[in-house]
């Protein structure tokens, strides 16, 4: 049956006015046949369940039951459940889709039939009717549909606090009404998955654990659990044997999906051929005895194309030795990357396979001041039949990760007729049916992450390009359109810091929408700033009190409550400081607004008010790639780099320069590479009076790795630094932390 045909009719029916209740599903269905002519039913107020004995408990009943309907013995109105094989499904075998996790479904003003290809197909048949009942209504159609991607889910795999119990627990349900059937449990700090993965989790988090197995079951969720002992594993039948009994404890609470984790790690925990020959043996001795547990899943070290070292031929190495059936994660051809067709073609080829995406997306744990509210967008449409499984790494913030899951949900089940953008409106309806417009309106400024160092980003602002560009040819008309908008931002955060029916969702974003509100102060003082700095009496409508200078003073007190906020201790994580939104077009928009008018100002009055919106004197570079493109963040008295999450390879004489516009005195100095003893690999250089003077760099002791500068540092007056690889070699280090304390 034509597909495009289809969606057409379904199209045709929805501009007839009525809401088709079909289009209230996500995924989008495969295959629909609108048989009802626009017009909707009435949901029954009761019906009858009419299926085979064993359909009539577990889970799938259990899902039929959270529809409103009454379930009773005899009515008018019948619903016919069951898989293939199935006796009261019998008669519809021919429309039953011969696909893993299909199912046919038909709805008429009589009956409802749903018949599965197998049982979780039948799940997902009714996790169709249940979304088409939404809104209380039903509408005659049939529906034939199947997953285009086998395993479709999320992996935790984060940096930073791993998600609650109970946002875990809302998640899998999410799950299973979106259809997706995988969950991949490895937060990065969850000490019994990394550090201390030998050990047997404590009794309560076992507990918890097993509680989610269930609660994953019961939403057609393969939970798997995931170990990641790469950091300090000896390739020695001790150490096999502590994993053997590691997933032994985990299979006894019931968990039967089970990855290994090798990323971020080097050394000895990173060859191929041990990783191969762990996961056969595991294989081998675990998956293929125990018979219920699912085929392995690997996260390689070298997981994307960036990070491919064709030379080492690790990648072709496990090509090669993996037993067949392991699954091989891979991120793209970069860390943060969207998946294409030349993509999956690159990796399958060397691991002889169809590769498992694990899309570092909406994850935000190395862009940490913002938060990501857009569609998940970019990747191809045609990549259905090369991937195994695409599964999502979202953020700390596991309700409004919900977003952009949403989305990941409805690509991987129909890939050719994904469309992000209708896709994200109806995701925010899911999420905040209360308030959705409100939170449309303020996602509309979450969406890009801002510069970072895997140079992803995001489209945010293209709806005020328009006005945007006139408003900056000085067109006033479009400089109050940008106060509509400002607006608009401001009376959704109002409308959202009053809405309490999300909770979670709103614990989560609460930071960014309080800035939100800030800066859509700003937006609306500098838009009138730009009104007044032409107004011959520079006088407002109804007082002397709203003239250029006040608007001027708001302006400057609203830049520091920002940075302010921003900088609160209180709230403040370690990483990315700051709460930023509006980054890619509002901010720099109104920071550009600010300075014109105020330079129009000055020169119309002779003042000589500052017309700069923001001040960072300090500027880096580096000849070490990685290190590059990390911001420098001002901290009051503290300059610091951010932190790189990931193994710096400081090649030998690389360095890393920090250029200020004004001199420094410096009053102490400290850095962190996460590596003993290496400050005798590194010569720290201070630009003194024209010339260059070095520092001395020690640790404090053998088992910290710690660099300290030497006594000299401090009182020196400096335009620039340097820290420079003298050792020879390359370092494998990590630049955790570097930060100086100026006088
Ligand atoms: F295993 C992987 F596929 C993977 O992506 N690992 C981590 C992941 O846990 C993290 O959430 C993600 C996004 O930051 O990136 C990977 O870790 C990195 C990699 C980097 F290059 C963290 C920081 C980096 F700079």
């Amino acid at each position: 049956m034509n597909k495009k045909i289809l969606t057409l009719g379904l199209l045709l029916c929805s501009a007839l006015g009525a809401t088709a209740q079909v289009s209230l599903v996500n995924p989008v269905p495969q295959e629909v046949i609108v048989t009802s002519n626009g017009e909707l039913l009435n949901a029954p107020a009761q019906w009858t369940i009419n299926a085979d004995a064993k359909q009539m408990s577990g889970y799938i009943y259990d899902a039929l039951l959270t529809a409103s309907p009454e379930i009773v013995k005899k009515s008018d109105f019948k619903v016919t459940i069951g898989v293939r094989g199935d006796k009261k499904v019998n008669k519809y075998k021919n429309h039953i889709p011969a696909k893993a996790e299909g199912y046919y479904l038909k709805v008429t003003d009589k009956e409802v039939v749903i018949a599965g290809n197998d049982e979780k197909g039948l799940f997902y048949g009714v996790q169709t009717l249940l979304g088409m009942m939404k809104e209380g209504k039903l509408e005659a159609c049939t529906i034939t549909d199947w997953p285009d991607v086998p395993f479709r889910g999320t992996v935790e795999g984060f940096y930073g606090t791993p998600w609650s119990h109970a946002a875990r627990i809302s998640q899998l349900e999410f799950y299973g009404r979106n259809k997706m059937n995988v969950y991949i449990y490895g937060p990065k700090d969850d000490p019994w998955h990394r550090d201390k993965w030998r050990e047997p989790y404590p009794e309560v988090e076992a507990n918890r654990i097993a509680e989610l197995v269930n609660v994953a079951k019961k939403n057609g969720v393969n939970f798997y659990w995931a170990i990641h002992p790469g950091v300090d594993i000896k390739w020695n039948d001790e150490d096999r044997d502590y994993l053997m009994a590691k997933l032994e404890v985990m299979y006894e609470l019931g968990v039967r999906s089970f990855a290994v984790f090798f990323d971020d790690i080097w050394g000895e925990g990173a060859k191929a051929d041990k990783q191969a020959a762990l996961l056969n043996y595991i294989d081998d001795n675990f998956v293929q005895v125990k018979k219920d547990v699912a085929p392995l899943i690997l996260c390689p070290t070298e997981y994307n194309k960036g990070w491919a070292n064709e030379q080492g031929g690790y990648l072709r190495t496990l090509g090669t030795n993996l037993n067949k059936g392991i699954e091989v994660m891979w991120t793209g051809n970069s860390v943060v990357a969207c998946i294409d067709k030349p993509t999956m073609e690159w990796i399958n080829e060397r691991i002889q396979r169809k590769g498992y995406i694990w899309l570092n997306f909406p994850v935000n744990d190395f862009v940490r001041d913002h938060i990501l509210m857009g569609p998940a967008y970019g990747n191809g449409l045609d990549i259905a039949c090369d991937v195994s499984g695409f599964v999502s790494n979202p953020m700390e913030y596991a309700e409004t990760s919900k977003i952009s899951l949403y989305g990941i949900a409805d690509y991987c089940w129909n890939m050719e007729a994904y469309d992000y953008q209708s896709n994200w409106e109806k995701s925010l309806k899911e999420i905040l049916p209360s308030n959705h417009e409100a939170l449309r309106t303020f996602a509309l400024y979450n969406k890009d992450l801002g510069p970072n160092g895997h140079g992803f980003r995001r489209e945010e602002g293209e709806e005020l390009k328009d006005i945007v560009e006139a408003a900056l040819q000085g067109d006033q008309f479009a400089t109050a359109m940008l106060n509509v908008a400002c607006n608009e931002l401001e009376i959704a955060c109002d409308i959202l810091l009053n809405d309490n029916s999300n909770a979670q969702l709103l614990h989560e974003i609460r930071p960014w929408v309080i800035q939100g509100k800030n800066l859509a102060a700003y937006g609306k003082a500098v838009c009138t700033m730009r009104l007044f700095a032409e107004m011959k009496d520079n006088k407002g409508a109804t007082s002397q009190f709203i003239n250029f200078e006040n608007l001027y003073k708001q302006a400057r007190s609203l830049q520091k409550q920002m940075f302010d906020f921003e900088n609160n201790k209180a709230m403040r994580h370690p990483y990315q400081i700051g709460t930023k939104l509006g980054t890619k077009v509002l901010l720099p928009t109104l920071n550009k607004i600010f300075a014109m008018s105020t330079e129009k100002y000055n020169a119309a009055r002779g003042t000589d008010l500052n017309a700069t919106a923001e001040y960072n004197p300090f500027k880096l570079s580096s000849t070490v790639k990685q290190l590059a493109l990390l911001p420098v963040k001002l901290n009051g008295d503290v300059v610091e780099i951010a932190s790189a999450l990931e193994v710096i390879n400081w090649q030998a004489d690389g360095e890393l320069l920090l250029e200020s516009e004004t001199a420094v005195t410096f009053q102490g100095m400290d850095f962190n590479f996460g590596v003993n003893g290496v400050a005798k690999n590194f010569r720290l250089e201070l630009f003194v009076n024209g010339a260059w003077r070095e520092v001395g760099l020690l640790h404090y002791s053998d088992n910290d790795p710690v660099i300290h500068t030497g006594n000299e540092l401090g009182g020196m007056t400096a335009t620039k630094l340097r820290i420079t690889n003298i050792s020879g070699e390359e370092q494998k280090v990590f630049f955790k932390n570097f930060r100086f304390v100026r006088r």
